[in-house]
């Protein structure tokens, strides 16, 4: 049975992730717990979790001598922005030190890895207006965690051309879905807005704040076509040593999503507009053709998706 490892496993999108992959293979999840939880992953004989952090080189260097994993997603990292400017030193540790010690250690002891998929962000495209982001679009990274994503990224590919460890690397925009953690103010917006939505119906007057006027858009893709995503990149033979934008092709706007979730809920969000955040961008989505051009099909629209995340989040 092929044996894969999950960094970051515990979180949003590691766990569906370990959850869908333990159905068929041996799974190894390793997470410190800042962020994700436990209880996201499924009990199964087939999934293995390791508390402990991905900069710890001792431990990291057991479990890669032990399990020989098959194949490697590297999705730990401290994955907020404004956390990286506050501790830049910290952040760096996770969100860059342990991509480059995954390597050495693949490099040195797993001569059989299949692939290494890198979690790396849209951010690394900053602020440039151009749209839709083209793998090939100008990169502008401007915080701490876009510059460490983009170095991971050019690290990861340079490990599979100077020293044939197979990588590839994945560009995500906005991931939304179950199991996705809105207690922090920089939580993805679809978190939290379902947050308050469950307040609200549930009779808590806790309201929901858009930054700005509401006309801001992004590329929001469900997490099972993310997970989709992850899997091909993995297992396709030609995507090695390539770089890929994870998105739907299709911007929606905050106020289109209250709209959205209005409707389906059949209910009135209660609003209130406070002052746009400083370094927000207005607009973004994604160019996923190449995706596509690996054999990737989305299954799900945002008002699919939408649908689906409200059904499980409102039991
Ligand atoms: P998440 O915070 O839910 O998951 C990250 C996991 O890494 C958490 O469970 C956390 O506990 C763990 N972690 C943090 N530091 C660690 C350490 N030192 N050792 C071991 N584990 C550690 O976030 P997510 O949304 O699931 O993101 C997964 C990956 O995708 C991250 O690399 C993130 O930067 C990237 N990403 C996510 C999005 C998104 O929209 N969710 C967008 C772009 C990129
Ligand atoms: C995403 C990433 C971030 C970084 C950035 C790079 C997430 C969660 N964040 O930030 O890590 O990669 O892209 O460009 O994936 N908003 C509100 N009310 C709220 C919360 C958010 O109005 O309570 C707005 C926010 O100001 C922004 C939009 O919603 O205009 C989306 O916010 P987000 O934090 O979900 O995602 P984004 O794209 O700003």
């Amino acid at each position: 049975m092929e044996t894969i490892l999950i960094t970051g496993g515990a979180g949003f999108i590691g766990s569906t992730l370990a959850n869908r992959l333990s159905k068929t293979k041996r799974v190894v999840v390793i997470d410190d717990l800042s962020m994700g939880k436990k209880s996201n992953l499924n009990n199964s004989d087939t999934l293995t979790f390791i508390e402990g952090s991905v900069t710890n080189l001792e431990l990291m260097e057991t479990i890669i001598k032990k399990y020989q994993f098959d194949y490697v997603y590297h999705l730990a990292a401290v994955a907020s922005v404004a956390d990286s400017v506050d501790r830049p030193v910290e952040t760096h540790q996770v969100n860059f030190e342990s991509t480059f010690l995954l390597l050495e250690l693949i490099k040195k002891y797993v001569p059989t890895l299949k692939r290494l998929v890198f979690a790396s962000s849209a951010a690394v495209y900053g602020d440039e207006p151009t749209l839709p982001k083209q793998e090939e679009s100008v990169i502008r990274p401007l915080t701490p965690y876009a510059i460490d994503k983009f170095a991971g990224e050019k690290y990861v590919l340079a490990y599979n051309n100077l020293y044939n460890v197979p990588t590839s690397a994945v560009r995500f925009f906005n991931v939304y879905g179950p199991n996705q953690n809105p207690n922090s103010p920089y939580s993805g917006v679809i978190s939290i807005l379902v947050d308050r939505y469950k307040k609200q119906m549930a009779g808590q007057n806790e309201v929901f704040n858009i930054f700005g006027d509401g006309t801001q858009s992004r590329d929001f893709v469900y997490i099972e076509d993310v997970v989709d995503a992850l899997i091909l990149v993995a297992t396709s033979p030609i995507s090695r040593g390539e770089v890929y934008n994870v998105g739907t092709s299709t911007g929606t706007s905050l106020s289109q999503l209250i709209d959205m979730t209005n409707d389906i809920l059949g209910t009135k969000l209660a609003i209130s507009y406070a002052e746009g955040r400083s370094g927000d961008i207005p607009y973004s989505y994604a160019n996923i053709d190449k995706l596509i051009s690996i054999g990737y099909k989305s299954q799900y629209s945002v008002k699919e998706g939408l649908t689906e995340y409200l059904e499980k989040a409102m039991k």
